[in-house]
């Protein structure tokens, strides 16, 4: 690859992008993405909520923080044999990424924990990609899920620095970056993104984008979440995110983090197909398969499948960057 990534954004770059017209924009990070990847393969990864509700978390978007009533079931952590069954049901319908995901503010040193490092194990054997978003973790923790074999950590950073002290007031953002760090350390790849639709303004966004696009490597994925307004917590009534807001953020992440996964995430039960259609045009090459994502619906792996058929996609498999490095070492 002799075209260089850039580290070096300024907020002014980023805002020239974001700014232009919507097809210019689309056209231009449709090109990129083409030079960069493979446009027909989009990761398909599956979600599961392995611990849910009852976060001590005030995160203003999440039906699974305790103090909002949204009638959410709240769950113990999940087995170990249940969990690797559903790994082998999404691996056969296709996935190559599972993601677990805990509503914990973050990780502790206990049998819980330990039981989540057997389930990466597990995942990990399986020969699917895994991930987890466990909350915050030490660089200790990371360690040890690393050596268990954990491939991404997610762990979105939501918004900008400026507006997050209004979503969420029990941590903070240099919190989310600190864990972030330490994910890095331990040589797990990174997945964060955020999520539109908060009541931010377009400057947050960009200022989202800048953070992400700037840090001395990007993320490898970066999901891009439409709120799904939840009833009984205090973003409920916030207007649904439009769709041009969607592609352009998808396309600007493109622009900026050419070889990263862009995830089209939460939101995608509100989407037409040509709407979708025209997110994967502007960059995105990943999402999230199998009708729950945490607690919410999402597309059912058919739906997902007769849409790839019709734009003519097809899942990426598993671990092709390693694959690639491989291939590119035993060729040197
Ligand atoms: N508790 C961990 C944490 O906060 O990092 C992991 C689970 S948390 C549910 C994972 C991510 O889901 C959040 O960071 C947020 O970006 C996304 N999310 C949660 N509720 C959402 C909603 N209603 N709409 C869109 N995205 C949401
Ligand atoms: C991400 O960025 N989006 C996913 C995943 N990472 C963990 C979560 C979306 C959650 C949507 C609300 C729910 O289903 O609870
Ligand atoms: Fe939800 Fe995670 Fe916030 Fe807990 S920490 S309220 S699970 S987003």
């Amino acid at each position: 690859m002799n075209q260089q990534l850039r580290n070096n954004w300024t907020i002014q770059e980023i805002e020239s992008i974001y700014n232009s017209p919507l097809l210019e924009l689309i056209y231009k990070a449709a090109t990129l993405h083409r030079t960069f990847n493979d446009t027909a393969e989009v990761q398909v990864c599956t979600l599961l909520s392995i611990k849910t509700g009852g976060c001590s978390e005030d995160c203003a978007y999440c039906p699974q923080a305790a103090r909002y009533t949204t009638g959410i079931d709240v769950q113990a952590l999940m087995k170990k044999e249940e969990v690797l069954e559903y790994a082998q049901k999404a691996k056969d319908a296709g996935s190559t990424r599972f993601c677990m995901g805990a509503a914990w503010r973050e990780v502790r040193d206990n049998r819980d924990f330990d039981r989540v490092l057997d389930m990466v194990k597990g995942v990990n054997k399986m020969g699917m990609e895994v991930c987890c978003t466990l909350g915050m973790l030490t660089e200790d923790q990371a360690k040890k899920l690393a050596d268990a074999g954990l491939y991404a950590y997610n762990h979105n950073l939501d918004t900008s620095k400026e507006h997050y002290s209004e979503i969420i007031s029990t941590r903070t953002y240099n919190d989310r970056l600190e864990t972030l760090d330490n994910v890095r350390k331990a040589g797990v790849t990174v997945c964060c993104g955020g999520i539109i639709g908060l009541g931010e303004t377009h400057e947050d966004r960009i200022k989202m984008l800048f953070t992400l696009a700037t840090m001395p490597e990007h993320p490898e994925s970066v999901p891009i979440n439409a709120l799904v307004p939840i009833k009984g917590t205090p973003l409920e009534n916030n207007a649904k995110v439009d769709i041009w807001d969607m592609v352009r953020m998808i396309a600007t992440a493109r622009m900026l983090m050419p070889k990263t996964m862009v995830r089209l995430s939460a939101g995608r039960t509100d989407m037409s197909i040509a709407e979708q259609a025209l997110c994967f045009m502007a960059g995105a090459n990943s999402i999230f398969a199998g009708d729950k994502l945490l607690t919410t619906p999402n597309p059912s792996f058919d739906e997902d499948n007769s849409m790839f058929q019709l734009l003519g996609l097809k899942p990426r498999t598993a671990f092709k960057e390693e694959k690639q490095y491989l291939r590119e070492a035993v060729e040197a």
